[in-house]
């Protein structure tokens, strides 16, 4: 069989389910690469014979999934470096949201700030994603608020998936706060309704909806109403839900066949068995845990008890994750959550496609799927997990293209 390329003497982490062992591990392994797609993948002494244009020896190095970070504010403006000063003199993050700051401050360096802007501030950020092995990323608006800088934010994020070898999945986060020009939530949850998301829908501008569930941001009525227009668009929704507070907003997820529902500290033990009949994927984000200083960790043993599909991702945002790496991210998961090396890793690849409804393409080394490939000179793929900036791919594939220099 003609192949584009060939790697061969490869200990191949597949997080394929098909695979009966820890991290879907073939040993002595064999993948095959056809049209950006796997044409071929799993032990060499079973493979048929290949020539291809392209033959890598990779030297018993670990080959993995291009890894997806499913939960980012990536596209904004300035930082928040004062509000972290603030909260170290012991103001919270609660308390500097009711005053205006928080996400309101992004939301005006955001408006103010041009597409080009948005995007070289962007550009750096995903390139230090995209130099750890990263190969999709969630992307959503929200720092805009108004109709004009949402479809900035998402226009700017579909530019970015031109500019790098990386899968850009867009969602739409208008429900993040209550903008300066609306008294109150209800006549902007209108306003998102009846105005942007519609518009949205026409110009496929997003692929998902979610909504900031919590006291500081809006009701679980509220953010019914969003899914509900959602729906009816055919988009797919998830939610911030119990990062702060728990109002139910994992449950509504499960009520509308979301995706995902993230943050989860304060999710409750009744509302995990509601995840796992919705088969939707619990997101965690130990870096906004981390960041913000927070106690209450998410109930991880009840969530792996149910088998719910536990996600992990940066959130990598100005306020909450001020963080452009997965890899620390998989770190601070186990650490501070108590996740396995395996269950981090399976969160940053075949979890992770789910959660952004890319499960057929992506996530997994299965003949079929996208190759997009890490090659990591490791010893063991637990070491993914393990180290803090100790870790870089040597080779990343994006559909079969050698990218690592990207
Ligand atoms: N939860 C978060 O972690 C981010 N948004 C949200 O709803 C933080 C947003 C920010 O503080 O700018
Ligand atoms: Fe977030």
């Amino acid at each position: 069989m003609h192949v584009d390329l060939l790697i061969r003497n490869v200990r191949l982490a597949t997080l394929s389910t098909k695979v009966d062992a820890p991290y879907g591990t073939i040993d002595e392994g064999l993948l095959a690469v056809k049209d950006g797609t796997i044409a071929w993948v799993g032990a060499a002494s079973e493979a048929p014979r290949f020539d291809s244009k392209v033959e890598l020896d990779g030297a018993k190095a670990w080959l993995t999934p291009g890894l997806i970070d499913c939960h980012t504010h990536l596209v904004f403006a300035g930082n928040r470096a004062d509000e972290f000063e603030k909260r170290l003199q012991g103001v919270s993050y609660e308390q500097i949201a009711k005053k205006g700051g928080g996400i309101l401050s992004t939301v005006r360096a955001t408006r103010a700030a041009s597409e080009e802007e948005l995007l070289s501030s962007a550009l750096v950020r995903l390139a230090r994603l995209q130099g750890e092995g990263v190969t999709t990323v969630e992307i959503k608006s929200g720092y805009g608020l108004d109709e004009e800088t949402e479809l900035r934010m998402l226009r700017v994020a579909r530019e970015l998936e031109r500019r790098v070898p990386v899968t850009i999945s867009t969602t739409f986060l208008g429900a993040h706060a209550l903008p300066p020009e609306f008294e109150n939530n209800d006549d902007y949850i209108d306003f998102i309704c009846e105005t942007i998301l519609p518009k949205l829908g026409k110009e496929k501008l997003c692929d998902a909806v979610d909504v900031f569930c919590e006291g500081i941001g809006f009701s679980l009525e509220q953010s019914g109403k969003v899914f509900e227009k959602a729906c009816a668009l055919g988009l797919p929704i998830k939610a911030h839900a119990e990062q702060l507070s728990d109002l139910g907003g994992a449950a509504l997820v499960a009520q509308y066949r979301g995706l995902s529902a993230d943050h989860l500290e304060y999710l409750k033990a009744e509302d995990v068995a509601v995840l796992k009949k919705a088969n939707a994927v619990a997101v965690l984000l130990p870096a906004a845990f981390y960041f913000l200083n927070e106690k209450q960790v998410p109930p991880i043993q009840a969530l792996r008890d149910a088998k719910v599909p536990m996600a992990v991702a940066t959130d990598c945002n100005p306020g909450s994750a001020p963080i452009a790496s997965l890899l620390t991210a998989m770190n601070q998961s186990c650490v501070l959550f108590g996740l396995t090396p395996e269950e981090a890793l399976t969160g940053v690849t075949r979890h992770a496609a789910q959660a952004l409804n890319l499960a057929n393409q992506k996530g997994v080394l299965e003949a079929g799927k996208d190759a997009d490939l890490v090659l990591w000179e490791i010893n063991h793929p637990n070491e993914l997990s393990y180290g803090i900036n100790l870790t870089k791919p040597s080779r990343i594939w994006f559909g079969g293209n050698d990218v690592s220099r990207s």
